[in-house]
């Protein structure tokens, strides 16, 4: 039996009594509590789909626009998402990435105890282009890496990351390097001083291209992640725009009262 059914079968069997039209409580409300408790408690768990609109006003024997309020709020709070032409799901949690510390991609999933995994997508050595020119202080000359990988969770896609190093900075570096982690090829193998980054995060829109790649719809909401990160010595180490799974991330600083 498919979780699906599983679930329809739940909710038709239980779901009548679990309304009580008499109660002060408006109807929306009560659906969503329930919904809510079967998420807390695990019976309805991140993937699952829920029965159609229709399905539940059935079950519930309530109308569908009261589902349809109860569903909205839910996916207002992040518990469910709709996809469309495909139905209601039970959102997953979302990982909370502090903004404290430089750490790798790599890192960070081993730290969650998830296999870090990269699809590389684009591995190319070219001329820089003005932006990266000034960034890094090149010469007309000099060559610059452009790395495009996809990162993985559990061969989960996460993020898409497109990195730019000066090639006489790690002039080994080769596609076969990239399909672990850079950070440590660059401080392990190559003696490489990692010292700060800035970043900055904006909301955007899953392009068409991104949307092939993170297994969301065009559309979605993704966050748009630059990184600058300097050598101990300040010296320009790599430039990094990232597309992160909007569904997928949270970012959590400390912040202190200033005085
Ligand atoms: C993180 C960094 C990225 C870095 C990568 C190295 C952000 C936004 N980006 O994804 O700049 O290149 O880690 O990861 O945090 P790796 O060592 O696992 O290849």
């Amino acid at each position: 039996m498919d979780a699906s059914k599983t679930i329809k079968q739940y909710f038709r069997t239980v779901t009548a009594e679990l309304v009580n039209k008499k109660s002060p409580l408006p109807l929306y409300y009560q659906i969503e509590e329930h919904i809510k408790a079967l998420i807390e408690s695990g019976e309805l768990k991140p993937g699952d789909v829920l029965p159609s609109e229709r399905e539940l006003a059935e079950s519930f024997t309530i109308s569908r626009m009261t589902v349809r309020q109860a569903i909205t709020n839910l996916v207002n709070k992040n518990l469910l998402y709709r996809k469309k032409g495909s139905g209601t799901y039970v959102s997953h949690k979302k990982f909370e990435q502090s903004l404290h510390g430089l750490t790798s991609f790599s890192e960070d999933m081993r730290s969650r105890g998830l296999d870090p995994g990269n699809k590389l997508i684009h591995f190319e050595l070219s001329s820089p282009t003005e932006e990266l020119i000034d960034h890094f202080t090149l010469e007309e000359d000099d060559l610059v890496y452009k790395i495009k990988r996809i990162r993985l969770a559990n061969g989960e896609p996460m993020a898409i990351e497109t990195s730019y190093i000066p090639v006489k900075l790690l002039p080994g570096l080769s596609q076969k390097v990239l399909s672990s982690s850079l950070y440590r090829y660059a401080e392990e193998e190559n003696g490489i001083k990692l010292g700060h980054a800035t970043q900055s995060l904006e909301a955007s829109a899953a392009t068409e291209e991104d949307a092939k790649h993170l297994q969301l719809d065009a559309g979605d909401p993704v966050l748009f992640i630059q990184r600058e990160t300097f050598l101990e010595d300040g010296a320009p180490f790599e430039l990094v725009k990232s597309t992160y799974r909007g569904d997928k991330y949270k970012y959590k600083m400390n912040i202190e009262r200033l005085r």
